[in-house]
């Protein structure tokens, strides 16, 4: 195996015996067959769409079977299986209405488009032939930049999926997201065309963003400034995890009534903010910290957990609650129950995990008190007058946008750190799980305005940018980059590329990356970022903050 699609990859290399995730070997190399297979149908569904030709099949397999290889959302070696199986079918399937249409691929097609078995052993065999995985392209630039427009892709099909459950969708990013895959296997590109479509990758990445904005807020209302509780009650309780809204207002609407509790984990704290939720009496509050803590803070809950994404931590050996994990969309996990996709127009069915909660024990309280948060971009823009006078008045001197995930390691105390130190006049714009290094430590407010203002899930990065470009207006700025706004973004996993990948998008510039730069930047391709895009890393707290005050 090799893996080096996410910030905790071993030696900040690569990963090469088993993922410091908990990836096994095996599973890595089908995660990485299936990868090749989408490429394969990618080739084909993009000669395809040229004559009019749109499969929704392939468009769903498409962006399902990315989001499946994100970190952490899937360790269930027999659904790539089952997947890659489906794949080649679908592949067959594009194939022959292509050429049924008079369409021909000219040239060599590469081995990913002609490469076809049936039996689960050939998949096997295939899955560790070197010209499966991410080395098999030599020239490192290349590899670089072909790996991150996948990873970008990854993220952007994520948010796509999301979207799409709430029924909503756009046709050009299912266009992009194969043509691009495809490209990668081009091997005409050369490296400034494949710099061209990294950017490009931004751009759809902002529209997908977007898309999944507009899903959100049309279905549940636009977020408002929202205290969670973060205690607990007296009932049983149900933990959902993840990123993906219309299962937990399914598994909200399943369970009022029932005595059963409601609780959010991890990324899925913003739910709270939404209106369309607040009406749920069981909807407690939320439980616990960043995905990395699930391992001690899951022993204490004692009912069921639900992940709908990313992240996922493999059980210890000695779990109490592995037997309550269940899974459900993209997530998967070896052992764990997964609950089938909504039939059109249904629910999902979460009646076991309802009926194994009602024989479970209440969680034990492990923190007390309130987290606020709900500030997307409308309910900024709301205060915006408020806003834009602390400005003026200079008693706002500087944003930080510290939005991002979190992660295990240690040299992450350097956000809580970073957070901490920061001056008084100062506000912190956040998004994604990285908010839980510091949004517990009462950092106060600024004339009412609180310090820390929590958008969302990563994906509402997608707020900031709007919040920046409504400031830059209000401003009469002509440049993003003038207005009092830091960039100290923390990544982990794929999400966190294709956010950063829609900001330079965006013309946002001078973007701090930690806690390390990604393995998958080759030395010249950092540089490209660097040069032309001002990134750079982190270095000490007080050096840090001294700079971007400067
Ligand atoms: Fe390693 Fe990260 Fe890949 Fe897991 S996802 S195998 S930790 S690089
Ligand atoms: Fe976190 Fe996994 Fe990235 Fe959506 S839950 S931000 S790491």
């Amino acid at each position: 195996m090799f893996c080096y699609q996410c910030q905790e990859t071993a030696g900040n290399k690569g990963c090469t015996v088993r993922g410091v995730c908990g990836k096994t070997e095996d599973v890595a190399n089908m995660q990485d067959l299936l990868m090749y297979v989408m490429k394969g149908i990618s080739i084909y569904s993009t000669k395809a769409r040229e004559l009019g030709i749109e499969n929704e099949e392939v468009n769903k397999f498409i962006y399902n079977g990315l989001f499946m290889t994100i970190t952490n959302a899937n360790f269930d070696k027999q659904r790539f299986v089952d997947y890659v199986k489906e794949g080649l079918k679908l592949r067959e399937e594009i194939k022959k209405q292509l050429e049924t249409a008079g369409g021909k691929i000219e040239g060599t097609l590469p081995d990913c488009a002609t490469w076809y078995a049936e039996k689960e052993e050939e998949f096997e065999r295939k899955s560790y032939s070197p010209e499966v995985s991410v080395l098999a392209t030599e020239n490192e630039d290349v590899r670089s930049l072909r790996e991150l427009i996948t990873y970008g892709l990854k993220g952007l099909a994520a948010y796509l999926e999301h979207a799409v459950n709430l029924g909503f969708e756009d046709k050009d990013l299912y266009k992009f997201v194969q043509e691009a895959l495809a490209k990668t296997t081009d091997d005409t590109l050369t490296v400034d065309e494949l710099v061209a479509l990294t950017l490009e990758t931004g751009k759809y990445g902002v529209n997908a963003m977007a898309l999944l904005d507009k899903a959100n807020t049309e279905t549940y209302g636009n977020p408002e400034v929202t205290k969670v509780n973060i205690g607990v009650g007296t009932n049983p309780g149900i933990l959902i995890s993840g990123h993906d809204l219309k299962d937990i207002e399914d598994l909200l609407k399943q369970t009022e009534g029932t005595g059963i509790d409601v609780y959010t984990h991890g990324e899925m704290l913003p739910a709270h903010y939404y209106p369309a939720f607040k009406k749920y009496k069981h909807f407690v509050g939320n439980y616990g910290n960043a995905w990395w803590k699930q391992t001690e803070e899951f022993e204490t809950f004692n009912g069921p957990i639900l992940f709908t994404t990313n992240c996922i931590v493999p059980p210890k050996k000695d779990a109490s609650y592995a037997d309550r994990v269940f899974t459900t969309g993209a997530a998967g996990y070896p052992g764990s129950k997964h609950i089938p996709d909504r039939e059109p127009g249904e629910m999902k069915d979460f009646s076991e995990i309802i009926e194994m909660a009602k024989k479970c024990k209440p969680p034990v309280e492990i923190e007390k008190g309130e987290i606020v948060g709900g500030f997307a971009h409308n309910q900024v823009v709301a205060l915006a007058d408020k806003v834009v006078d602390a400005v003026k008045t200079g008693a706002i001197k500087k944003f930080f946008v510290m939005a991002g995930c979190d992660g295990r390691m240690k040299s992450r105390s350097y956000y809580t750190e970073f957070a901490e130190k920061l001056p008084k006049d100062t506000v912190i714009l956040t998004a994604g799980c990285a908010k839980y290094r510091y949004n517990k430590l009462n950092l106060g407010d600024i004339g009412g305005i609180p310090r820390v203002l929590d958008a969302g899930q990563c994906n509402d990065s997608y707020s900031l940018a709007v919040i920046a470009l409504k400031l830059k207006e209000i401003f009469e700025l002509n440049d993003i980059n003038e207005l009092p706004i830091a960039y100290n973004i923390a990544w982990y996993e794929q999400k966190a590329v294709i956010v950063l990948l829609a900001l330079l998008y965006l013309g946002v510039k001078n973007i701090h990356l930690g806690p390390t730069l990604p393995a998958f930047l080759s030395p010249n391709v950092a540089n490209v970022l660097v040069k032309n895009f001002g990134i750079a890393g982190i270095g000490k707290v007080e050096d840090d903050i001294e700079l971007f005050l400067s």
